[in-house]
């Protein structure tokens, strides 16, 4: 039996930078995600098509999974794979729609912002490509939540996720499958599994840290089961609805036992982390911890090692606030370098156009054209395979790298959860004041342009305005823009970026190559008098 529920639209169901996130507590009340479902539902005409819906396991996924199927079953889906357990990571997300030839994704997950009752909640919508929706997408279905006062539900009973199975209700057949076999089978293609083995049984020792999040049973059977890693490598492999109360997003701040053990204490060869649906990474050696945006650059400049990248690359892309360091690996390629606004729907038009082959973010994010996707157990493969052919330390990669490349010292700034208008107003005074940046800085900064970026996307010609205020110089750069992904308040980034060419002291640490970049970038913005703050929250 089909029912037609009728409730109040709610007014902001608005889709960031990665979907829809909202304070747990606030995605919970009376209809929401059925009322948000049934405008995506709609805008994406579902009947007879195929679905794909996991996430991260987060608190309250369970119950609005619930809510999704019954709501396909309504809207005539004609087959809806769900992952076991509810779970299934974004980019194995991405791999399942393109390999299902599904219409759409739903992923269940606020990515790398916290869970539980008091932590966050998140819709992402994935596309037939199996990238995230474009704009236009998700700004019709943005507008069609605002009017939207009905949502149409079977009447059935819970279908049951615990193990695999196929659940025949009305027209539509549910699949409950493990989202792992396929995964792991998708990276067999790319990487010398053989090679990495034998990395580890040479006595390389690695550390994993899954943040109690998707990740877990994915690195269970790739790295463990699959690679011989010892039990005793894996951290937090459990995926917990709370994250075992730890913030999954895996940068030197959140992953501090994981940086501390590899970076710190010196006790593994290579440390990595991922986040909450898995689409991020972090990558740590001996002594160091590797910024995201160098971690692209050496990935790029070693693909070729790869099995799955032997045959060179298309071309590359990267955020506009990522540095610079992948221009001048692309540059020593002969290979186009793209620069998109941040957020994964950009890249996916590229890949899609088959314009690039790898690409990513400063937020460590990185990824390849074989999914739509970022993929973080895909850029921890990348590094294993690459070591396992070249059997240097990580530091040495990358001392390495930035003798042939020179290093573009890195720092993002974060000052989270300030005063929304006090931090819309600092953007919009920082961008009045953009025509005379440069000469305020003269004989501190060689500035050669200052813009606020935008972006013509050369497939499909869509435009994207007012993405971050960047000031540009031959030595340095500076960026400024608002989180995308945030639910309380909003969330400044600062970038800093310094670049040291060739022949150049390379062995600084980034805080102290950053300092005077860091002072121009507060005084030029009046970070403090507009948010109140003297420091950031985070640094990574
Ligand atoms: C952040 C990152 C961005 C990333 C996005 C989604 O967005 O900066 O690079 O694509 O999160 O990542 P924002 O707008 O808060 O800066 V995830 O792991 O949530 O899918
Ligand atoms: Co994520």
């Amino acid at each position: 039996m089909i029912l037609s529920v009728d409730a109040s639209p709610y007014l902001d169901q608005t889709l960031g930078t990665s979907g829809l996130r909202k304070p747990t507590g606030h995605a919970m009340q009376p209809h929401y995600v059925a009322l948000f479902m049934q405008a995506v539902f709609a805008e994406l005409d579902v009947a007879g098509a195929t679905l794909v819906v996991g996430g991260d396991g987060r608190y309250f996924n369970d119950e609005a999974i619930q809510t999704i199927l019954k709501m396909a079953v309504a809207h005539k889906v004609g087959h809806v794979v769900v992952g076991r357990g509810g779970l299934l990571s974004t980019p194995a997300a991405s791999a399942l729609i393109r390999a299902r030839r599904a219409k759409a994704g739903i992923i269940l997950s606020a990515s790398h912002n916290p869970g539980g009752p008091d932590g966050d909640f998140g819709i992402k919508i994935n596309a037939a490509h199996g990238g995230p929706i474009p704009i236009a997408v998700s700004d019709a279905i943005h507008r069609r939540t605002r009017t939207t006062s009905h949502y149409a539900i079977a009447d059935m009973p819970d279908i049951a996720l615990d193990r695999d199975g196929r659940h025949q209700v009305d027209g539509c057949l549910i699949e409950v499958i493990d989202g792992v076999t396929d995964y792991v089978a998708l990276l067999e293609t790319l990487f010398d599994f053989d090679r990495i083995a034998d990395l580890f049984r040479s006595g390389f020792t690695m550390r994993f840290d899954a943040m109690h999040a998707v990740t877990g049973p994915y690195a269970t059977e790739l790295f463990q089961r699959r690679l011989g890693l010892p039990a005793a490598s894996l951290m937090n492999q459990i995926p917990m609805p709370d994250f075992g109360g730890l913030h999954p997003d895996p940068n030197p701040h959140h992953a501090a036992d994981l940086v501390d053990f590899v970076a710190g204490r010196a006790q593994a060869d290579f440390g990595a982390a991922s986040d909450g649906d898995g689409d991020r990474n972090l990558i740590v050696g001996r002594g160091l911890v590797v910024s995201p945006s160098d971690s692209l650059a050496v990935i790029a400049a070693n693909a070729h090692l790869v099995p799955g990248y032997r045959g060179g690359l298309a071309g590359v892309a990267r955020s506009m606030p990522t540095s610079r360091a992948l221009d001048r690996v692309a540059a020593s390629l002969g290979v186009p370098c793209h620069v998109t606004p941040t957020g994964w729907k950009f890249f996916a038009s590229l890949l899609e156009a088959g314009l690039i082959t790898i690409c990513g973010e400063e937020s460590a994010g990185t990824g390849s054209n074989h999914v739509r996707e970022k993929d973080g157990l895909w850029a921890v493969m990348m590094w294993l395979n690459i070591l396992a052919e070249r059997r240097q330390p990580v530091a040495e990669i990358l001392r390495d790298h930035w003798q042939a490349h020179g290093r573009d010292y890195y720092q993002r700034l974060d000052f989270e959860e300030v005063d929304a208008a006090a931090a819309e107003d600092l953007m919009e005074t920082l961008r009045r004041r953009m025509p005379l940046l440069a000469a305020d800085l003269a004989g501190r900064l060689t500035v050669t342009e200052v813009n606020d970026f935008a972006y013509t996307d050369p497939v499909d010609g869509s435009m994207a305005t007012r993405q971050g205020v960047q000031i540009i110089a031959d030595e340095a750069r500076i960026v400024y823009r608002l989180s995308g992904t945030g639910t309380r308040g909003a969330t400044l980034r600062v970038y800093l970026e310094r670049f040291a060419p060739r022949g150049e002291d390379h062995r600084r640490l980034p805080a102290e190559a950053l300092a005077q970049v860091q002072a121009l970038a507060m005084q030029v913005a009046d970070v403090s008098r507009f948010t109140g703050r003297t420091s950031p929250s985070v640094i990574s």
